[in-house]
């Protein structure tokens, strides 16, 4: 492995998410969103309104700790820090025309934590966490007018931030829309009501909005950097069966078309003729097919977990959001996901080859149950060497994947400091290197502990990735 190496600037650091880290749900004239009515995640119903078992109400109250948090964040070594400005504290209901100034004061206070440190900030634009207000009133992006309610609010981030932030993301995870219509795409109409049309309806407002975004974006900010978010799932044929072969293949088309649009802005060959099959008939406006055209800088995406696919009716299981047949080769994790390195270094190459854009890996890690223990120091750690090594084994793939010939730009841990899960809104299901003490029953002291992981990390950081490759054969 002597020969494995990460180029000189790459983007080490790690990911949250507004929604679920700042807590202070009413604060400083925020809104709601519709995060403030899942109190389970995607594992329950929506309640009418904000129910006090929510965990994502307080969250880990990054909005009081967030100099802290950054701080630690620095001292790990972090270059870039990715978050998400949630858009319903700057535009409460989504749908007015003036910002909320206390909302916008916020991140300018967070992008000067990031300054201070030399951390380059990551926004994602829209991360789950659609105003509620537009998910009542317009049934979320089912409606052509959140293209408009978007882009003022893109609009306004590019007026204030423009000259602080270079990385820019439009959706997390667009293709999620598909399977998780409510916190993807702010759709209150329950999943088993909408039809295709519906569906393919509302990603098409989505994908003219990231385009309108990014022609925004350019304009505006010349220097700027935008980017998909895909939540990449490599499916593997369950078998040889060229059948199986065929549906793998077909999977991944339904899961990638998203980017195929955003990377070389058009509707593949493939999807109209899955559309036709299904009857659906999207709805274009004069213009949408020339928006289209403004494509990303570069391709972000998650990754958790890879997944089987079978031409015969088959029980799936847990993954990220979406789940699929497992694969008799892998294990997984406590909640079911079934971990695949290697996976890791395949969706690079397949990305790559598609598209020929720089990729950035902005979501991955554990998430595990976790035990406090006294760190000697008169202090509390996490001896998390599972978390560890589930990390490690997943860079060697990136690194091996560099090799490969692919351009990689990054690499942010998700859920660097613990948070609220997005598919269970547990804190039980924590993913960071630094421990936060909340537990799923909302009792905890919010206090803060470097996690083993927290110190490897830092070292993967510090060496630019070379002790990874240490003791490799
Ligand atoms: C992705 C989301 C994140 C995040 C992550 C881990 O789908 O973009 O918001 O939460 O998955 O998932 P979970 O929190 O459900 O374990």
């Amino acid at each position: 492995m002597a020969g494995l190496q990460f180029p000189q600037h790459f983007l080490w650091g790690g990911a949250t998410a507004a929604n679920q880290c700042e807590g202070a749900y009413r604060e400083d004239g925020k809104g709601l969103s519709i995060q403030d009515i899942m109190p389970k995640g995607i594992k329950g119903a929506p309640t009418k309104e904000p129910t006090t078992d929510n965990l994502k109400l307080v969250g880990i109250d990054f909005y009081h700790r967030y100099k802290e948090d950054i701080a630690l964040f620095a001292e790990m070594g972090f270059k870039v820090f990715r978050f998400s400005m949630a858009w319903s504290r700057i535009f409460p209901q989504g749908d007015e025309e003036t910002p909320n100034e206390k909302g916008l004061t916020f991140y300018d206070k967070v992008l000067d934590e990031c300054e201070k440190y030399g951390i380059q900030p990551l926004v994602t634009i829209s991360h789950y966490e659609t105003p509620l207000h537009l998910a009542r009133v317009y049934d979320g992006w089912r409606s052509r007018k959140l293209i408009d309610f978007y882009l003022r609010f893109c609009k306004t981030l590019f007026t204030r931030y423009g000259k602080r932030v270079k990385y820019w993301l439009t959706f997390n995870e667009i293709n999620s829309v598909l399977h998780q219509p409510l916190m993807s795409g702010g759709i209150l109409t329950p999943k088993d009501q909408l039809t295709q049309q519906d569906l393919y309806q509302a990603i098409h407002h989505e994908l003219v909005a990231s385009a309108a975004a990014v022609k925004l974006a350019h304009e505006m900010m010349p220097d700027a950097r935008v980017g998909c978010m895909i939540l990449a799932m490599p499916t593997y044929p369950l078998t040889p069966n060229p059948e199986d072969v065929l549906a793998a293949l077909k999977a991944e088309q339904k899961n990638y078309f998203f980017a195929d649009v955003q990377a070389r802005g058009a509707y593949p060959h493939y999807l109209d003729s899955y559309l036709r099959e299904q009857g659906v008939q999207i709805q274009m406006e004069p213009g949408d097919e020339k928006m289209l055209k403004n494509t990303v800088d570069f391709i972000s995406f998650s990754y958790y977990v890879s997944v089987c696919e079978s031409a015969q009716e088959m029980e799936t299981g847990e993954g990220n959001l979406i789940g699929g047949i497992p694969n008799p080769y892998l294990k997984a994790s406590e909640w079911g996901w079934q971990i695949d390195p290697i996976g890791l270094r395949v969706v690079l190459n397949q990305f790559y080859d598609r598209y020929q854009k720089p990729l950035f890996i902005v979501e991955n890690g554990l998430g595990a149950k976790d035990k406090l223990v006294p760190d000697g120091k008169e202090s509390w750690t996490v001896e998390d060497d599972y978390r560890i090594d589930y990390m490690k084994q997943h860079l060697i793939q990136v690194a091996k994947a560099i090799e490969d010939g692919v351009e990689v730009m990054g690499y942010t841990a998700w859920g660097c400091i613990d948070l609220v899960s997005a598919s269970t809104a547990q804190l039980s299901k924590r993913y960071g290197m630094i421990y936060v003490d909340r537990n799923d029953d909302g009792t905890g002291s919010l206090e803060r502990y470097r996690k083993k992981s927290f110190d490897w990390y830092r070292r993967v950081i510090q060496t630019n990735g070379q002790c990874l490759l240490e003791k490799q054969s």
